[in-house]
């Protein structure tokens, strides 16, 4: 029976007498007639001590069976002293030092020879770290009612507006792949299921490279019916990113570790502050003027990335947590589907405004969301503004014109949370098999 390396110490514990482990040849030593081989599987590693290295090489998969034995010099005070072993599976001569510290390994090498690098236990946990997002995302909603979709991602249109669409070729036509659900997630509130929400991958040509954009990344979308405005989605996602990060803490400790990395505490995000737009805008300025040593900063226009991060470091300061939520975006910065924010107050508010939110989470935006347009007739005289045909937009026509809710939604970037609990230097180590400009191998 296979006894996983975790376990070793303690069959060393009950004295077992013969046992069998599998995995991976991490390290080979020879030292003064002795072999020590350091053996990984899944759970973690043990060191094997062998008589002779015989055709071993390292990142060879193998079988052995030894006897377990308690020795203070090695990893973990336990050893395997092999008396049989079997190679399954030969490994050639490596590309790079698949054993090294990654932090001597660039992002390249690492993405280039990335059925390799996975190997190493500390990238894989970035892994183990992103199941746990899923899995606490979809828990928390389906605890909440709400149903779990798959939609097409392949779509004849733009639901985000903008250009940046990939072609695809689709027998004697051409259609896109798809930028987010939108469409598909307001169709299913509409249907009646009223609450539902998509893990999957969503596509954008966008042909920046940065440490933020993917041009293929999992989106967690959800949708819901019934809202009066954004700040219902903000409360609603202020418990859904608790209790994430209260599983992850829970699930993922060593995880965490191995990047040196910590979740923000339980209550923590309770206390995230929601800021407006323009006030956002004149904090992150106050915050540039007042960083030391800044000289004459140029003024911030927008939320852009250093924007994102002034506004962090505020919140940090100020609540007590690294996130924040800004709402009420003016209109030009959001699509056509937003909900205006005058149409709900009647005119109070400046006609320009949307009821839309960003979730800024240590320095990067991580979620956008908004209550949509619902009514079918507003709808319709608004798309000429956007520069966009009723005609092209049958299905969404379709989901308005026929009974709709007041509703709205948000979607959550999966790579992003991963790289920013974990402080990844860049979003694309958080994707098994990034998609950017340069790269579609592996
Ligand atoms: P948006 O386009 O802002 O909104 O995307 C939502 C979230 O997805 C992530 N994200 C990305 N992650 C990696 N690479 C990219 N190129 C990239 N682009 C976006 C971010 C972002 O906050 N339909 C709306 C959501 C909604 O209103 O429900 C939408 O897609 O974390």
């Amino acid at each position: 029976m296979r006894v996983l390396a975790k376990d070793i110490p303690s069959a060393a514990r009950e004295g077992k007498d013969e046992i069998e482990a599998s995995g991976w040849v991490h390290r080979i030593r020879e030292l003064g007639g002795v072999v020590f081989v350091i053996l990984r599987d899944r759970s973690g590693m043990v060191q094997l001590v062998l008589e002779e290295k015989g055709g071993l090489t390292l990142e060879s998969v193998i079988t052995v069976k030894g006897v377990p034995a308690f020795n203070e010099k090695a990893p973990g005070g336990v050893e395997l002293k092999v008396k049989e072993i079997r190679i399954l599976s030969r490994a050639a001569d490596l590309p790079y030092q698949v054993n090294a510290d990654i932090g001597k390994i660039g992002l390249d090498v690492i993405l280039d020879n990335r059925v390799l690098s996975l190997r190493n236990p500390k990238i894989r946990s970035i892994f183990k770290v992103q199941a746990t997002i899923v899995e606490a995302f979809a828990e928390y909603l389906r605890r909440a009612d709400f149903t779990e979709i798959k939609t097409s991602k392949l779509s004849s249109g733009s639901t985000e507006g903008g250009t940046n669409l990939f072609k695809v070729e689709y027998f004697d036509r051409t259609l896109c792949l798809a930028q987010s659900p939108q469409l598909y997630k307001e169709a299913m509130v509409a249907s009646g299921l009223e609450r539902v929400f998509e893990i999957a991958p969503v596509y954008r040509a966008e042909k920046h490279d940065t440490p933020r954009h993917l041009n293929e990344y999992v989106s967690l979308d959800l949708e819901m019916g019934f809202i009066e405005s954004e700040k219902d989605l903000i409360e609603l996602e202020k418990g859904l990113l608790a209790y994430i990060f209260d599983e992850v803490a829970r699930k993922n400790g060593p995880d965490l570790a191995a990047w040196d990395a910590a979740v923000p505490p339980a209550g923590a995000v309770g206390a995230a502050p929601t800021v407006a737009y323009e006030e956002a805008l004149k904090i992150a300025n106050e915050e540039q003027a007042g960083a030391k040593g800044n000289g004459n900063p140029a003024r911030i226009f927008d939320i852009n990335p250093e924007a994102e991060r002034l506004l962090s470091e505020w919140s940090l300061r100020e609540y007590g947590v690294e996130l924040l939520f800004v709402n009420e975006f003016p209109r030009r910065y959001r699509p056509f589907y937003t909900y205006p924010v005058e149409a709900a107050e009647g005119g109070g508010k400046p006609a320009a405004l949307t009821m839309s939110f960003d979730a800024i989470f240590r320095g990067l935006e991580i979620t956008s969301g908004s209550r949509r347009q619902h009514d079918y007739s507003a709808f319709a005289q608004a798309l000429p503004k956007f520069g966009l045909k009723e005609e092209n937009m049958a299905g969404y026509a379709a989901v308005l014109k026929y009974g709709c809710p007041p509703h709205g939604g948000f979607a959550i970037g999966l790579e992003r949370l991963t790289q920013k609990i974990l402080a990844l230097g860049s979003v694309k180590e958080a994707s098994l098999f990034p998609r950017d400009r340069r790269r579609v191998e592996p």
